[in-house]
């Protein structure tokens, strides 16, 4: 956290202020309906690398689709992170299987889960939803086709993430730690030039989960969710609470009725937060951006933030939280 340069979350009028600091000389709503909202590329936790690619593809006039599966692809190649992708933590059994999903702004779907040995599950999961009339290949079936479809077999436990899981077993404790390691799953929406959303989700689930769990993360209306109408949401953190709320989906359906997006995304924190007597010992975290392009966040503890590319400028921005720590 102490590494990380957080600009505080403050809506449409943080927007504002990066991308016009003459803001101060002008009438402020005119100053407002004139900044442009998109193309924009927004990732949980402070994935900038990733909101990067995925921006430097919208600027080029790429569609929204494009962008946040090479803009998760940034997380799942990056053998540092140890809960998306190649480098994944595995689960107690030391096997590593990753969760993905895709959505496009006509409202298709794809998504895999417990996928072993395949570096990128977005690309997988975005040839699920393009090529078969499913929305989800699970296990064996989804790396069957996933090989079918030619992505290469790869080992992608690391040494340094077979090193923890074998430190780990002489305790074997399983205790997530709130906004450290084992909670940065990257879930990513983009706005193209044309006003057209996609959204994408990639994780290797929670460290040390059990065999065979799943998480929130390729739950199409859990882990993400969009109407290329309304807006879109992503969700991080402990996802069984996202999946018992159905998180993203609530969200966007709240931004139907009317919410703004961080309106929206405290609402479903608040409902985990009143069905949980032990929300203190979990996060849970959403990002939200409505059609206009305005985003909100909305998290449980203190520390979570989401990364945002927009007009060249890529920035860290701390989420508001119900919690202070
Ligand atoms: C999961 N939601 O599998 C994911 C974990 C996560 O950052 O978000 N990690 O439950």
């Amino acid at each position: 956290m102490q590494r990380r340069k957080f600009i505080k979350n403050t809506g449409i009028a943080g927007a504002a202020l990066s991308a016009t600091p003459s803001l101060f000389s002008k009438p402020i709503i005119k100053e407002l309906n004139m900044i442009q909202k998109y193309p924009v590329a927004v990732a949980t936790w402070n994935f900038q690398n990733a909101t990067k690619m995925a921006g430097s593809i919208l600027e080029k006039g790429g569609s929204a689709l494009d962008a946040v599966e090479k803009g998760v692809m940034v997380e799942e190649a990056n053998l540092k992170n140890t809960t998306v992708g190649d480098g994944g933590a595995p689960d107690r059994d030391g096997n590593v299987t990753l969760d993905a999903c895709i959505m496009s702004p006509d409202g298709n779907a794809g998504s895999v889960v417990y996928l072993k040995e395949i570096q990128h599950p977005v690309s997988v999961a975005r040839k699920v939803m393009e090529e078969t009339p499913h929305v989800m290949l699970a296990g064996e079936g989804a790396l069957q086709f996933a090989i079918q479809q030619g992505f290469q077999k790869k080992n992608i436990l690391t040494k340094e993430s077979e090193k923890a899981w074998k430190e780990w077993l002489k305790h074997k404790e399983y205790k997530p730690i709130i906004n450290i390691e084992n909670h940065d799953t990257i879930g990513m929406l983009c706005m193209d030039k044309n006003g057209d959303i996609a959204g994408a989700c990639t994780t290797s689930g929670l460290s040390y989960k059990m065999n065979g769990r799943v998480g929130d993360s390729p739950i199409i209306g859990a882990g993400l969710f969009l109407d290329n109408e309304i807006g879109g949401a992503v969700g991080t953190g402990m996802g069984e609470a996202i999946m018992k709320s159905v998180g993203s989906f609530l969200i966007v359906e709240l931004m139907r009725q009317g919410k703004s997006p961080q309106e929206a995304c405290k609402e479903a924190v608040m409902r985990t937060v009143k069905h949980n007597p032990k929300y203190k010992d979990f996060q849970v975290a959403y990002v939200a951006m409505n059609k206009q392009g305005e985003i909100g966040s909305y998290c449980i503890h203190k520390g979570f933030s989401y990364a945002k590319f927009h007009m060249g400028e890529s920035t860290d921005n701390l989420s508001d939280s119900y919690l202070d720590s």
